[in-house]
């Protein structure tokens, strides 16, 4: 298993310096936020061929989350869902621009969940924004990876939904299995033991599980906390991640605005330590 940095934790410097601090810090993979704020209007673009000589330099594998601010895939809007597709394509051309093959999608959010209708509505037109983006991804030969959520506001945001979803599709698509997220969802349900909950989805979801986001939090908020440092059982976690036999990247994806060099330094380190992996 790889481990990695996203961009999400510097957003104050250009995407070029955010990669290469990644790469400074000794992640073997990057994953760019193709977002704000790197990739906003009116802002230079980021030099993707200077990216990409920076992660073959240093033999990193990369990866791209694709934009979520401010958009929904499926939204009842028209001109909404247009404007998301369209950053979406952004995010699949950037990431065959940087050398990947793998890009990650967010749920779609439903206004009123309680509204079956608006629901379904939901559902069919991220199903249909879906649709454009693997035909893009496949003429590049990328796979999509489709995250399990923070909150359950829209349709394939909790595990079940997201395996259900996957299993009757091919290889083009796949779960990001973001472990901060699945801890929230088990205490959202009140679970005793999110590690066993998490066991279990890693277990059911098995190869379709071919990326992974690895932050902690304290079971409430989305808080992307250095791992160790919330009530995530990490040890078990690992345990289970190791058992269900997967060996993508571990994306460690953090955010704060305290002292990011250090959050990252730690973040790699813990994982390395939690995973049984030797430092690079
Ligand atoms: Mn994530």
């Amino acid at each position: 298993m790889r481990v990695g940095l996203s961009t999400l934790l510097f957003p104050w410097w250009t995407l070029e310096r955010a990669v290469d601090v990644c790469l400074e810090l000794g992640a073997e993979h990057v994953e760019i936020i193709c977002d704000f704020p790197y990739f906003v209007p009116g802002k230079p673009k980021p030099d993707l061929r200077r990216v990409k000589r920076a992660l073959q330099d240093h033999g990193a594998s990369v990866s791209v989350h694709a934009s979520f601010w401010d958009l929904n895939p499926g939204s009842h809007l028209p001109e909404l869902r247009r404007l998301t597709l369209k950053r979406l394509k952004l995010g699949i051309e950037t990431c065959a621009r940087v050398g990947g093959d793998l890009v990650v999608l967010h749920a779609g959010r439903c206004p009123i969940p309680e509204l079956r209708w608006l629901w379904e509505g939901t559902r069919r037109f991220y199903e249909l924004t879906l649709r454009e983006c693997l035909k893009l991804a496949k003429k590049h030969g990328i796979t999509l990876a489709l995250e399990n959520g923070s909150s359950a506001f829209g349709p394939y945001a909790t595990l079940e939904e997201l395996a259900g979803f996957l299993s009757g599709r091919g290889e083009e698509i796949g779960a990001c299995f973001d472990v901060g997220h699945a801890h929230l969802e088990a205490c959202r349900r009140g679970l005793r033991s999110s590690r066993t909950f998490i066991a279990r989805w890693l277990r059911r979801l098995g190869r379709r599980v071919i990326h992974m986001h690895v932050h902690d939090n304290h079971g409430e908020h989305d808080e992307h906390l250095v791992p160790g440092e919330g009530t995530i059982d990490f040890a078990g976690v690992a345990r289970a991640v190791r058992r269900a036999g997967y060996d993508g990247a571990l994306v460690v994806e953090l955010y704060t605005a305290r002292g990011p060099l250090r959050a990252g330094r730690l973040g790699l380190q813990r994982v390395r330590e939690f995973f049984g992996i030797s430092d690079v």
